[in-house]
């Protein structure tokens, strides 16, 4: 917490120096605590100078995810109260569920550099490439009833949407139930996991990773593959799309939570469907039928005009949904 507000006070004198004397006035530490602060905070990026006469000043801000920059992030937020940000982890959503069977556990962000053992659905894998794409889990705890867990997933998949095309410019779409499309490829999936009473729910993991600055992908899936930086040409900055998904993830949860609001993120995600008005293969086991995709209902089920031109309500579950060319 120390280190966030010290953060917080270069950031607010950017173009001048603090003296160290001020900084440890109004933490009320001792110089040499605030120096140890300054020098952890160098090391996690951040370009500081300092002057024997006039003090701190911050000459760059940091430009990557760290643990500071995701607790200012965070602060204030009544949605998600905490942040676990680590370097190397076999999965987010695994880490997650595991402080998910704590009592009384806080709504918190995991988000790791690296996933040795990132996974998708039904088990499959998804690679997670060192420093290259943000891989994050969010454990919460939604006064929702497990029936209408499938809306998460939606509100998730809009959340991430609309910040990456703020943040970056792009325009990205969405397949129903769970991915972010981007020229035609997949460039975010989303693995919601809960664990549920019969009218409860004890935790809900949403797990969303982006590919943001890789420029190649694993053989197997190089055709489906594609990060913000395939399709806009340049880098881009992962805190910024982290800070902004935060913003609208929030802003959402609290419309469906606090005021039982879904319709702002159907109306979304109807808008930047990837999956509606077209015919696509629904996928069940070893089950696959052709339909028409015809609208996405106030729960987020999908609707469509199945074989025998009946409508159907086709649930968010162990189904795939693809377009017949591609996505
Ligand atoms: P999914 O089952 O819909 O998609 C998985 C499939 O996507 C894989 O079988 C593969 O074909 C392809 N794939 C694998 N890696 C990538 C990638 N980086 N980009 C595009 N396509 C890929 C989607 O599952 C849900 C994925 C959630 C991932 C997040 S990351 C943070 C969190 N932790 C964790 O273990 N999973 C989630």
């Amino acid at each position: 917490m120390m280190r966030t507000e010290i953060i917080k006070m270069l950031q607010t004198h950017r173009h001048d120096y603090i003296s160290g004397e001020e900084i440890s006035k109004i933490m009320n530490v001792s110089r040499t605590a605030v120096w140890k602060i300054i020098n952890q905070l160098r090391q996690e990026g951040y370009d500081i100078e300092s002057s024997p006469h006039k003090g701190y000043r911050l000459v760059s801000q940091s430009c990557d995810l760290n643990q500071s920059e995701l607790e200012i992030a965070l602060s204030g937020n009544d949605v998600i109260k905490r942040v676990v940000y680590l370097q190397s982890i076999d999965s987010t959503n695994k880490y997650a569920k595991e402080l998910g069977h704590q009592e009384n556990f806080e709504s918190t962000l995991v988000i790791a550099e690296t996933q040795t053992l990132g996974r998708g659905r039904l088990g499959r894998t998804w690679a997670s490439g060192e420093k290259q794409g943000i891989w994050m889990s969010l454990l919460l705890k939604p006064t929702i009833q497990p029936t209408l867990a499938a809306r998460m997933t939606l509100l998730a998949a809009a959340a991430v949407s609309e910040a990456i095309d703020a943040a970056t410019g792009l325009c990205t779409f969405i397949k129903w139930p769970n991915d972010i499309i981007l020229d035609d490829k997949k460039v975010c999936g989303i693995l919601t996991e809960m664990s549920a009473e019969l009218n409860h729910i004890n935790y809900l993991v949403l797990g969303i990773g982006i590919n943001v600055n890789q420029i190649e992908f694993p053989a197997e899936i190089q055709e489906k593959a594609t990060s913000l930086k395939n399709v806009g040409g340049q880098d881009y900055n992962r805190l910024e799309i982290v800070v902004k998904f935060i913003e609208i993830f929030s802003k959402y949860y609290r419309l469906l939570i606090e005021e039982n609001d879904f319709g702002t993120v159907i109306e979304y995600v109807v808008r930047k469907s990837a999956t509606l008005d077209r015919e696509v293969d629904v996928t069940a086991g070893a089950n696959k039928r052709r339909v028409f995709a015809k609208d996405i209902d106030e729960n987020g089920n999908l609707i469509v005009i199945n074989e025998s031109g009946e409508e159907e309500a086709i649930f968010y579950g162990e189904v795939s949904v693809r377009g017949i060319n591609g996505y």
